[in-house]
């Protein structure tokens, strides 16, 4: 089905849009297999943010431009001594940023993995909520390959959603997968043919907005802050500590204090 994606915000090296409440962030290099630069990562970030801040948007879909690759992780033209080199020749490992953020996001972010993930642009299909990819998908690491690693969450995010040994596999040997070998090791969600991959995502996105956003909020908190320590109980409690600010009850004591009497709690119920 043709859909009409209505553009949101124009950058350089990405493109966003979005059809109703789905936001589509494109990584948009396709002559170099869309492999990343510090310009991408930030305005990846930018995107991000404003998923993060739009009220009409309840699901992010993450992809790559044209129907070769996904990501081919950090652009090695401009990979200088500590990082990718920025347009003031600063280096930078920004895309750790962007996977934060994708985790933080409190709204579903699926990976429509359209082609090649490889190395960093790997990483962030995993770190993605869903992935859904295409038939030519083909799946690695090149690291220790290519000069580079990500022992953070593309190692041990890697190991909690597929096992230590597939990780150290893919890790230790380097090797590529297709897009049958990733699904059977539960690196993705499903594999479609390429032409049907759009209408996989809408629909994917479309039944989790038939969901209340708050109960998919919470269960990602709740996913992310068993993996990610202090970091991730505080994003859980941020979300506790916005419904108590719904509540009668965190009402009364900020009114008290505000009129300079005891807090009545008596009226609020202590359930088992
Ligand atoms: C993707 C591959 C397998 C596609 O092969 P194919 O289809 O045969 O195409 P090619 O002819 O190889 O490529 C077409 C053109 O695209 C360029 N190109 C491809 N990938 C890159 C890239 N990553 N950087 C720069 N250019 C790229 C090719 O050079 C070619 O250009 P021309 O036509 O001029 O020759 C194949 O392309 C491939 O294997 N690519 C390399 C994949 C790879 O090794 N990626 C890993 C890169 N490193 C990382 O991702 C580092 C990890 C990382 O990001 C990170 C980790 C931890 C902490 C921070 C970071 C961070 O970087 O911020």
């Amino acid at each position: 089905m043709k859909r009409d994606w209505t553009p949101i915000r124009d950058y350089k090296e990405i493109r966003f849009e979005r059809c109703g409440g789905i936001a589509r962030i494109t990584i948009d290099r396709e002559r170099y297999r869309n492999a990343f630069t510090p310009l991408t990562t930030a305005e990846m970030s930018d995107a991000l943010y404003r998923c993060r801040e739009m009220q009409d948007i309840a699901v992010v879909v993450l992809t790559g431009a044209g129907d070769i690759a996904f990501c081919s992780g950090g652009d090695m033209h401009v990979k200088g001594r500590g990082g990718y080199l920025d347009a003031e020749g600063l280096p930078r490992l920004s895309v750790l940023d962007v996977q934060k953020q994708i985790r933080s996001l409190p709204k579903p972010v699926i990976a429509a993995v359209n082609g090649f993930a490889i190395g960093g642009g790997h990483v962030l299909h995993l770190v993605c909520d869903l992935s859904i990819a295409s038939e030519n998908a083909v799946f690695g690491q090149t690291g220790p390959r290519v000069g580079s690693f990500d022992a953070g969450f593309g190692a041990s995010y890697m190991a909690r959603c597929i096992g230590q040994k597939k990780t150290r596999e893919i890790w230790f040997l380097c090797r590529k997968y297709n897009a049958q070998e990733a699904l059977a090791m539960g690196l993705v969600n499903k594999v479609v043919p390429l032409a049907e991959l759009e209408d996989e995502y809408v629909q994917w996105a479309e039944e989790m907005m038939q969901l209340s956003p708050l109960a998919l909020r919470l269960i990602k908190a709740g996913l992310n802050a068993e993996l990610d320590g202090q970091a991730g109980i505080q994003e859980l409690a941020g979300d506790a500590t916005a419904l108590y600010y719904m509540c009668d009850e965190a009402h009364e004591g900020s009114r008290a204090f505000l009129e300079k009497r005891k807090p009545d709690w008596s009226k609020y119920p202590k359930l088992p």
